[in-house]
C-alpha cells in the first residue's frame, strides 16, 4: 500500500466510523389530511373544529362545533397567523396572510388566506360548521397547521366597511376563543 493511500484511508477512518449510522435517503413526507383546533377564551365561548382535506389536496372540510357566543349572531372566524396563545388571543397575530392581500369575503378572490368569514349561531348561542375552503390548506405554502383559528365577538365585515379596519379585521372585534391547529394522525 502506497503511503498516501494509508492516509486516505487512515482519514476516511476517522470521518467515517465503523459506528456510524446513517440517516434513511429522505422521502417527502406523508400529506396531512386531518387537523383539529381545540378554541378556549376568557370567558365563555368555547369549541371544537376539524379540518380534513382528502389525500392532502384540494379543498378542506371544516366541521365542528362553537358553544358560549352571542345568539343568532354572525361571528368573525379566521384563520390568524401564529399559533402562539402566551398572551391569550392577542398573540395569535394577524388574518394568516402569505401573499400579502387585503382582507375579504371567503368567497372573493381577494382575502387573506385566512378569511373563513363568519359563523352563524342559533338562538343558544350554538354555530354548526360544516363548510369547505378551497384556499386554506393542511399542506404546502398555504397550510395552517401550527398557526390558529379565531373566533370573534363582533361580525367580519368581509372588507366591505367604510372602517378603515375592513381591510386588515372586517372590524370583527374581539377575540372570543382561539386555539392551535395541530396534525390529527
Ligand atoms: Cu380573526
Ligand atoms: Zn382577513
Amino acid at each position: 500500500m502506497q503511503l498516501s493511500t494509508f492516509f486516505a484511508l487512515l482519514v476516511a477512518s476517522v470521518a467515517m466510523p465503523a459506528h456510524a449510522t446513517f440517516w434513511p435517503v429522505p422521502v417527502a413526507p406523508p400529506a396531512i389530511t386531518k387537523a383539529v383546533v381545540v378554541l378556549r377564551g376568557t370567558g365563555t365561548a368555547s369549541g371544537i373544529v376539524y379540518f380534513d382535506q382528502k389525500a392532502g389536496r384540494g379543498p378542506v372540510k371544516i366541521t365542528g362545533n362553537l358553544t358560549g357566543l352571542d345568539a343568532s349572531a354572525l361571528r368573525g372566524f379566521h384563520v390568524h397567523a401564529a399559533g402562539d396563545t402566551t398572551n391569550g388571543c392577542a398573540s395569535a397575530g394577524p388574518h394568516f396572510n402569505p401573499y400579502n392581500k387585503t382582507h375579504g369575503a371567503p368567497t372573493s378572490k381577494t382575502r387573506h388566506v385566512g378569511d373563513l368569514g363568519n359563523v352563524q349561531t342559533d338562538a343558544a348561542g350554538v354555530a354548526l360548521l360544516d363548510f369547505e375552503d378551497s384556499v386554506i390548506s393542511l399542506n404546502g405554502p398555504t397550510s395552517i397547521i401550527g398557526r390558529a383559528v379565531v373566533v370573534h365577538a363582533g361580525t367580519d365585515d368581509l372588507g366591505q366597511g367604510t372602517n378603515a379596519d375592513t381591510m386588515t379585521t372586517g372590524n370583527a372585534g374581539a377575540r372570543a376563543a382561539c386555539g392551535v391547529i395541530a396534525i390529527v394522525q
